[in-house]
């Protein structure tokens, strides 16, 4: 096992990462930019490591000053958390040539998958239904029309570097293919350095569900039941829960064993999520896989009991995978996302927390790196605090949510909190009767007033 792992992130994240590295017994070593000198991170690792100014491009996001932070701790292994390197394959890749353990897969699994166009096929190669679609990248415009003509619209242009919505268009008809094509390719340029675009027929209320796996490096793999991450606005995740009041057995059987035997076809090791988008009529589609732990990993933990950090942590020591494989869902759990942003606007709030009171009791968890005095920077994301529950059923996870939010109190910023306790009342949502356009066309609603 490990002795010491230096976490290359900081906020909520590396938190829970220090917590589940601690219950492990390895010690811990923090890296902070400037600005987060008297974060929670810096005081509760074993030790810390200044890595640069706010700017991540010179701190959490150099890979020589983390190296050269872990050489000097003697840290026999990185925890990349989420965001920030996550998923850069230079970073395991200099992890390895200067003998340090990445927790994470392997460099060439986050190339290839990192390559959303080459993902896809691959996946196909693995059995795994994907949308109609582009064979590889479109090297030439004049072949596109063709192309969305044989696929039928509405087709959805995306970046093959791209990932979370960022050079993505919907077209609906061949009039403005060449625009959108234009506008698409521009945004990837900007956003990856590479404008390659791909073209796939674009799925009509489709709903956003997950698939978390964990596989080590024996070939023991094990995937859990989905994450519904349905609620999201300009591709973020706002609610998640588990499972999805929309998935049946049958289907969330099919699924399970589907990323297992995909997971085996390309030897993935470490943890991972298989996004998917499913229609209507419960028809899934492969969409991208996400090569890291993901900030709505503990709902799952919730309804399984289990710790996937702790796990990941000992997968990449070269354990053998302790779970068993009859783990069984138990109950419902759902993850509220509390970030420092007006409510209505969504312009970021940072600033000083003056008062904070964080809800707890029976089934409630709450992962965060805030307290009070705690000067929220405005430098990184505005997630401060994530509200998990967990009840017997989907409507009592629903109503502890709910008290859960009302005993909240974040006073000296500007929070979410109010756009939650909506979502939470409607009666749609209520229902479980969402797809990826809800918070859209819910927010449209609630800006004309209608409510
Ligand atoms: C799609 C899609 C519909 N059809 N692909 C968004 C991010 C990336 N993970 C994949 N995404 C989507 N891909 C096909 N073929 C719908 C989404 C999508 C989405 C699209 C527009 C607005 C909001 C969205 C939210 C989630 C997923």
């Amino acid at each position: 096992m490990f002795t010491k792992i230096l976490i290359a992130n900081r906020g909520e994240i590396a938190l829970r990462i220090i917590r589940s590295a601690k219950e492990l017994g390895i010690k811990t070593v923090a890296v902070y930019s400037e600005p987060d000198k008297e974060s929670l991170h810096t005081m509760l690792a074993d030790e810390k490591v200044c890595i640069g100014p706010a700017k991540a491009s010179e701190s959490y996001l150099s890979i020589p000053n983390i190296i050269s932070a872990a050489s000097i701790k003697k840290a026999d292994a990185i925890h990349p958390g989420y965001g920030f390197l996550a998923e850069n394959p230079r970073f395991p890749e200099i992890c390895s040539q200067e003998g340090i353990s990445f927790i994470g897969p392997s460099a060439d699994t986050m190339r290839i998958l990192g390559d959303k166009s080459q993902a896809r096929q691959k996946m196909k190669k693995a059995k795994l239904p994907i949308t109609p679609g582009s064979e590889k990248i479109i090297e030439d415009f004049n072949t596109a029309p063709k192309i969305a003509k044989n696929i039928g619209y509405p087709v959805i242009l995306k970046a093959a570097s791209g990932g979370g919505g960022k050079g993505m268009r919907i077209v609906r008809s061949s009039t403005n293919l060449e625009e959108m094509y234009s506008i698409a390719q521009h945004e990837a340029k900007a956003a990856f350095g590479d404008p390659s675009l791909y073209m796939e027929k674009y799925i009509e209320d489709a709903r956003h569900i997950e698939i978390q796996l964990i596989r080590d490096s024996k070939g023991n793999s094990l995937a859990f039941g989905e994450r519904e991450c349905s609620v999201q606005r300009k591709h973020q995740k706002v609610i998640e829960e588990t499972p999805s009041p929309f998935i049946d057995e049958k289907t969330r059987k099919k699924l399970i064993k589907a990323v297992e035997d995909a997971s085996d076809f390309i030897d993935y090791q470490s943890l991972g999520t298989f996004e998917f988008l499913v229609d209507s009529q419960k028809n899934y589609y492969f969409m991208e896989v996400n090569t890291r732990a993901q900030v709505e990993h503990p709902i799952t933990e919730m309804v399984y009991g289990i710790d996937l950090i702790k796990e990941q942590i000992k997968i990449a020591a070269g354990n053998k995978l302790s779970f068993p494989q009859n783990l069984k869902i138990n109950g419902h759990s759902l993850e509220c996302r509390i970030n420092a942003e007006n409510a209505e606007t969504f312009i970021p709030s940072p600033g000083k927390i003056d008062f904070l009171v964080l809800p707890g009791g029976q089934g409630i968890r709450v992962d965060s790196a805030a307290f009070r005095g705690w000067d929220i920077p405005p430098d990184y994301d505005s997630l401060v605090a994530k509200i998990i529950v967990h009840s017997p059923t989907r409507a009592e996870a629903i109503n502890k949510m709910q008290t859960a939010l009302e005993m909240t109190i974040i006073v000296g910023i500007q929070t979410n909190l109010p756009l939650h306790m909506d979502i939470l009342s409607n009666s749609n949502f209520r229902k479980g009767d969402y797809n990826i356009q809800f918070l859209e066309k819910f927010l449209n609603r609630k800006k004309a007033g209608r409510k």
